[in-house]
């Protein structure tokens, strides 16, 4: 089957964000025998034409849209993306008949008014590169898509979702650089997205990545294959710089130091950050073994301070072992 896939997101907000999720998608469905091509539309300014061009030339038999955010998270200056990637939906729609397929982190927080709202097809919550297989091998052979975990869809006009398992193990890498072009991003100082795990064993009360995203369950992608991306992207696109994108990076201990002592066998130097850090497990030891392998910078939100299951701040429970 022909899939074109979209990735919708043109914000810059703090950086310009490269497709990881949709890329790891267009890599299975490619893997399962399909012929994929993405349209990312982050750099396009004639977002219109550019979808009509490309539906024109490919003629899809599906349509995967990615939508990454759904506001901009900011309560003093609250600004909502979804007249977006509506009207991007529409766009598509007039173009071709193809079925439309939602996804990405934006659409798995709320999928039933998502497939609502947006007029499409079905929606693939969380993960998707077997969800999305699996309805595109149903939908190739003509069978009824719902009972496939984490695939959602319209019935008698009103929403219907099969929740996802959150079980497949995670063992893929998305391989940014083999579908998009990297250059734009590398402009404006974005680093190459990556990551080691899925899954958050936290319960913080302000937090929907465990319940809505990955899981609680922590599904560990081998340290060797994730720093073999690395090697990849170094070597042929010219990568300098990763962010590990884990929901929390440095947890488990010996998955994260046996992927840094992995970095530090490569012959190349990178920049390395991380988008969150819990202070839980953050000693000396290990902030020394991140500065080594090229750490320079993560980010860790006060909120981390919320431990949720054990009723304890983490920052509070880090204090006391320090003071014992
Ligand atoms: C890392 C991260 C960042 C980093 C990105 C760094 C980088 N180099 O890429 C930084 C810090 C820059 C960032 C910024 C922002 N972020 Co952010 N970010 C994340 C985080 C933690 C991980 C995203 C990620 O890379 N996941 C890994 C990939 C593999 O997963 P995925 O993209 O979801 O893809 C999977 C599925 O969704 C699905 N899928 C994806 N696309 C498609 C398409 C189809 C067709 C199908 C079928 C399936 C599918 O399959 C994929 C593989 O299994 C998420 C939370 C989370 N745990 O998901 C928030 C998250 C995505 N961010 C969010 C937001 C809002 C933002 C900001 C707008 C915040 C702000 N105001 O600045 C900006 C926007 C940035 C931008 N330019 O778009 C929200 C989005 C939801 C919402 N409320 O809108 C999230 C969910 C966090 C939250 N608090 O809820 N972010």
């Amino acid at each position: 089957m022909r899939v074109l896939l979209i990735y919708s997101n043109q914000r810059r907000d703090l950086f310009a964000a490269p497709p990881i999720g949709l890329c790891s998608v267009a890599g299975a469905a490619a893997s399962a025998g399909h012929e994929v091509r993405v349209l990312d539309l982050c750099f396009r300014n004639r977002v219109r034409s550019n979808i009509e061009e490309a539906i024109s030339k490919f003629s899809p038999g599906v349509v995967g849209i990615s939508i990454r955010n759904i506001d901009n998270l900011n309560l003093l200056y609250p600004v909502n993306y979804l007249s977006e990637t509506r009207e991007i939906v529409d766009v598509v729609r007039t173009a071709t008949n193809a079925p439309i397929v939602l996804g990405g982190a934006g659409a798995s927080l709320m999928p039933a008014e998502i497939l609502e709202y947006h007029r499409a097809d079905f929606i693939v919550v969380s993960d998707g590169e077997v969800s999305f297989v699996q309805l595109l091998a149903a939908l190739d052979r003509g069978v009824n898509p719902q009972p496939i975990p984490g695939v959602g869809m319209m019935r008698n006009g009103r929403p219907s979702l099969v929740p996802p398992t959150f079980a497949q193990p995670f063992t893929y890498g998305s391989h940014v650089g083999r579908w998009v072009d990297l250059a734009p991003y590398r402009r404006l100082g974005s680093s190459y997205p990556i990551q080691t795990k899925r899954g958050c064993t936290h319960s913080c009360i302000y937090c929907l990545y465990s319940s809505r995203l990955e899981g609680t369950r922590l599904r560990l992608r081998p340290p060797a294959d994730v720093v073999e991306e690395m090697d990849e992207a170094v070597r042929r696109y010219r990568v300098s710089s990763f962010e590990f994108v884990d929901s929390v990076f440095n947890e488990p201990t010996d998955h994260c130091v046996e992927l840094l002592e992995e970095v530090i066998r490569r012959p190349w130097k990178v920049t390395l950050a991380a988008t969150s850090l819990t202070p839980g497990n953050l000693d000396p030891n290990m902030l020394d073994l991140m500065w080594r392998t090229g750490f320079r910078s993560f980010s860790m939100s006060p909120e981390s301070a919320h431990a949720g299951d054990t009723g304890f701040p983490v920052g509070y429970r880090a204090e006391r072992r320090l003071r014992a």
